[in-house]
């Protein structure tokens, strides 16, 4: 058990005032079809707070009366059934896995409910997701807490999680060398003329090779005219002589996620043009990595962005006036990562250390075929940030070298 949850409890509680109730649920797996489920992923702010992955706890904190509340509801013994979907936590090994010692069941978490509603004097759920256990929707709750003020724990998480510990940058870290093992392979393999599909048959081998239970999102890999559709991710074209392909991959590791996007060529040879293009993508990243450093405003970087990339698309005679840009370059360069690809956080704030940052320019130029999104994964610091992706190979001579079999990396 790591102190990383017990000490996010500790946060929780730090924020939580006497006659607060926080309630967390663990989610479980919707149904696909019949009797088959999707994966189960356990609601991040319930792991947050227990380092536990199973379906339908209840975490509830609390402070009521000064007394300190820290209790979790396991399901109980689930006997025969055990045989066919494994056995449920036991109350033991809950506690060893959480530090929780306050277990019970969740069968007596309805009971408790209606008792604890007497002396509590404000709610906390989190109301990102309202619907997420049907008995115990904001309605249901409304019924048995009266008059009682609800308020959202989903801000309060965000603002813990966007700044990452050690504990989660360790994870992170993991995560991204399995990703740029992955995404070499690719490179390694990747022949003109081969189905989409096929070179990310080589990135699955090696997340499977190194325990990867699930991706942080399903793989991008899209050749030519298919990397200037954002999120392509039916990866099911034949590849042509001459085309780039755009891989946008993630793994998973310990629930937090690596997000790194590539592009080279099928063929292991840039074209001029491509080159150009290529070029003018790294070093507008570079850009906005150098200015990457606390205080700095998360919008300001898509702003810089934009206008180097005004400078540039004018020089290609793409671009005549600054709305231009719009039509090679339509999202933003950065968002949080974490225990979502996509993670919590505002981001209209101001970056601090501890946050951790995609870096994603991109140029999408349907007319010439050709769709380029270089993506690295930053750390802000005390003074800028760390390149947590920085051991992935990047420049066009690095990439011609490496599919050339010339260049060694790791
Ligand atoms: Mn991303």
């Amino acid at each position: 058990m790591s102190g990383f949850f017990s000490g996010n409890r500790k946060k929780l509680l730090n924020v939580l005032e006497d006659g607060d109730l926080a309630i967390l649920f663990a989610g479980a797996a919707p149904v696909k079809r019949g009797d088959e489920n999707y994966p189960f992923t356990p609601d991040r702010n319930f792991y947050y707070v227990t380092g536990i992955d199973r379906e339908n706890m209840i975490y509830v904190s609390g402070r009521i009366d000064g007394i300190e509340i820290e209790r979790l509801y396991i399901e109980p013994d689930n006997g025969q059934q055990a045989r066919w979907v494994g056995a449920n936590m036991t109350p033991e090994e809950a506690e060893k896995a959480s530090g929780i010692k306050d277990i019970k069941l969740v069968t007596d978490f309805n009971g408790d409910l209606e008792c604890m509603s007497k002396t509590a004097k404000r709610l906390f759920l989190d109301f990102e997701r309202v619907d997420l256990e049907e008995k115990f929707t904001a309605k249901g709750m409304r019924e048995i807490f009266g008059l009682i003020p609800f308020e959202d724990l989903f801000p309060v998480f965000a603002e813990f999680r966007v700044i990452k510990e050690e504990y989660e940058i360790q994870l992170m870290r993991k995560a991204i060398e399995i990703t740029r093992l992955g995404i070499e392979e690719m490179m390694k393999n990747a022949k003109s003329g081969m189905m989409e599909y096929e070179i990310e048959a080589y990135y699955d081998y090696v997340l499977k090779k190194y325990g990867v239970k699930d991706k942080a999102f399903q793989t991008i890999a899209a050749s030519g005219i298919n990397g200037t559709t954002l999120h392509y991710i039916n990866n099911n074209c034949k590849t042509g002589a001459e085309d780039l392909i755009l891989i946008d991959a993630g793994a998973q590791w310990g629930y937090y996620n690596g997000d790194i996007s590539r592009t080279f060529p099928v063929s292991g040879k840039f074209t001029e043009r491509q080159k150009t293009v290529y070029n003018i993508v790294l070093k507008g990243q570079q850009l906005i990595i150098e200015n990457i450093k606390p205080g700095v405003l998360y919008p300001e970087l898509n702003e810089m962005l934009k206008e180097y990339y005004f400078t540039e698309l004018k020089k290609l005679g793409l671009a005549k006036s600054k709305e231009d840009v719009f039509d090679y370059y339509f999202h933003g360069v950065s968002h949080f990562i974490g225990a979502q690809t996509h993670d919590v956080g505002d981001r209209g704030q101001k970056l601090r250390p501890g946050m951790i940052i995609s870096v994603e320019p991109g140029l999408y130029i349907a007319e010439w075929g050709i769709g380029i999104r270089i993506e690295d994964d930053a750390l802000v610091t005390e003074n800028g940030c760390e390149i947590l992706t920085k051991d992935m190979i990047k420049t066009v001579d690095e990439i011609e070298s490496f599919m050339a079999g010339a260049y060694k990396n790791g």
